[in-house]
């Protein structure tokens, strides 16, 4: 590891010694999951570097802009709109955490029985490894689950930079002007955090560059339709999780990179599975990175993902904002519009993720889905009784699994896994 980089770590107070721990698991891990898979898109070549880099040149990057007068900040949910910090230069950036990594700590402050995204982020902030975090100069919470809505009482009391917005639970005209509102105190803070007018044309700006992150990744979704799969689910995941914190015009080349080059390799019939191979849609809590348990088990058991309805997936990415406005606020209207359509399970009732759900097996031609929730997510928990019965009745078979950031499990879910394919495939 470079020694600009170890210096850039220890100026941002990280603890050098549990770092190089979390980073050499990360790396090993990635090694194993990933680079172990054959015939990949050569286009992912960039992502293998940007994981190679996720702590040292991205790191670089958001302090290069912070010494450049910009501000970074950083969220935990696709409901914080990435358009109003990009509107007033600001640099965003996803801070879920997928690792298992010192839940001791977090349990500290928190029930064992919380999530284990919420756990995750704790235990990196507490055992100050996560430069992504200590590198933001403004961390956003929302009151969405009441896990988190709680969690961030607490956070409050371990970080002085804490916003949280408030955020609607009903798909209501009060629900959106709950949104409407919480989103214009938003771009008054930002405003404040950045010293920085928010204009029309800064706006513009915003929602365009958001807009062209989108449409990226929607092209590959909609290419995921081939047979035989033209990327693997893990990549796809991958290519997903990076979305959250890379630069954004370059990561929205690289994706139209990587379809340009699947639209080839479809064209010839080539494919990272044979066709006809059984295609899954994966549906439920968000994946963050290294989370690629519940995907590594499945495509090891011979089927491939083709499709998240998920945060880190569609759910988070499939709308892009239409805009109609001529002033600041009546583009915030065009972002209220964008972000009162997303599907969380902390709606109720929330109808339209299970129609998505089946649009997405019939447009990606799958064969099943897997509900996946984390263990204490009440939210998702609940719903997946639901989703799973729609879709029985829709004719598509559904396997729910609940399951955590531990490998403990890992022998017992590719045994159901294993058992749901036979009963899928064509
Ligand atoms: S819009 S899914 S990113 S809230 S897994 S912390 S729900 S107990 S993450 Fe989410 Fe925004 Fe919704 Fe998406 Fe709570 Fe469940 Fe934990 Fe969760």
């Amino acid at each position: 590891m470079p020694d600009d980089y170890r210096e850039m770590w220890a100026g941002l107070g990280l603890d050098l010694e549990a770092h190089d721990g979390l980073l050499e698991a990360l790396s090993s891990a990635y090694r194993d999951v990933f680079l172990s898979q054959s015939d990949r898109p050569e286009g992912m070549q960039y992502f293998d570097f940007v994981m190679s880099e996720v702590h040292g040149l991205r790191i670089k990057e958001l302090l290069d802009a912070r010494r450049d007068g910009r501000k970074v900040v950083g969220s935990f949910c696709v409901f914080v709109p990435e358009e109003l910090v990009l509107a007033v230069d600001g640099v965003s950036v996803g801070l879920c955490a997928g690792a298992e990594f010192n839940f001791e700590g977090a349990e500290t402050l928190l029930p064992r029985s919380t999530c284990a995204l919420i756990k995750s982020a704790f235990g990196f902030k507490l055992a100050r490894v996560c430069p992504y975090l200590e590198a933001s100069d403004m961390l956003v919470g929302e009151n969405t689950c009441d896990g988190k809505k709680k969690a961030y009482e607490v956070l409050r009391r371990h970080v002085e930079n804490l916003y949280v917005m408030d955020l609607p639970q009903t798909k209501s005209d009060e629900g959106r002007a709950l949104l409407r509102a919480e989103y214009l105190r938003f771009a008054e803070a930002l405003q404040g955090l950045c010293d920085r007018r928010l204009t029309v044309e800064g706006l513009r700006k915003g929602i365009d560059i958001a807009n062209r992150k989108r449409q990226a990744l929607r092209r590959l979704c909609e290419l995921r339709a081939a047979d035989p799969a033209p990327i693997s689910g893990l990549d796809a995941l991958l290519v997903n999780q990076v979305f959250f914190y890379d630069d954004p015009g370059r990561f929205t080349d690289s994706v139209n990179r990587i379809c340009d080059e699947i639209e080839e390799r479809s064209g010839s019939g080539r494919g990272v599975r044979p066709a006809g191979a059984p295609r899954i849609v994966v549906s439920g809590c968000p994946m963050a990175v290294p989370n690629w348990k519940l995907t590594s088990i499945v495509e090891g058991a011979g089927a491939v993902i083709v499709g998240e309805e998920s945060c880190v997936g569609e759910r988070g990415s499939r709308h892009l904002t239409e805009e109609s406005g001529n002033t600041v606020e009546a583009l915030i209207d065009d972002l209220v519009d964008r972000y009162f359509r997303i599907d969380c399970a902390v709606f109720t009732p929330n109808p339209s993720r299970l129609s998505h759900l089946e649009e997405m097996v019939a447009a990606y031609r799958a064969d099943g889905v897997i509900h996946y929730s984390l263990q204490f997510c009440q939210p998702y928990q609940i719903e997946s009784g639901e989703v799973e019965r729609g879709l029985e009745r829709a004719g598509i078979p559904c396997l729910s699994l609940d399951t955590d950031y531990s490998q403990e499990d890992v022998g017992q879910i590719r045994t159901r896994v294993e058992a749901f394919l036979e009963r899928v495939s064509p």
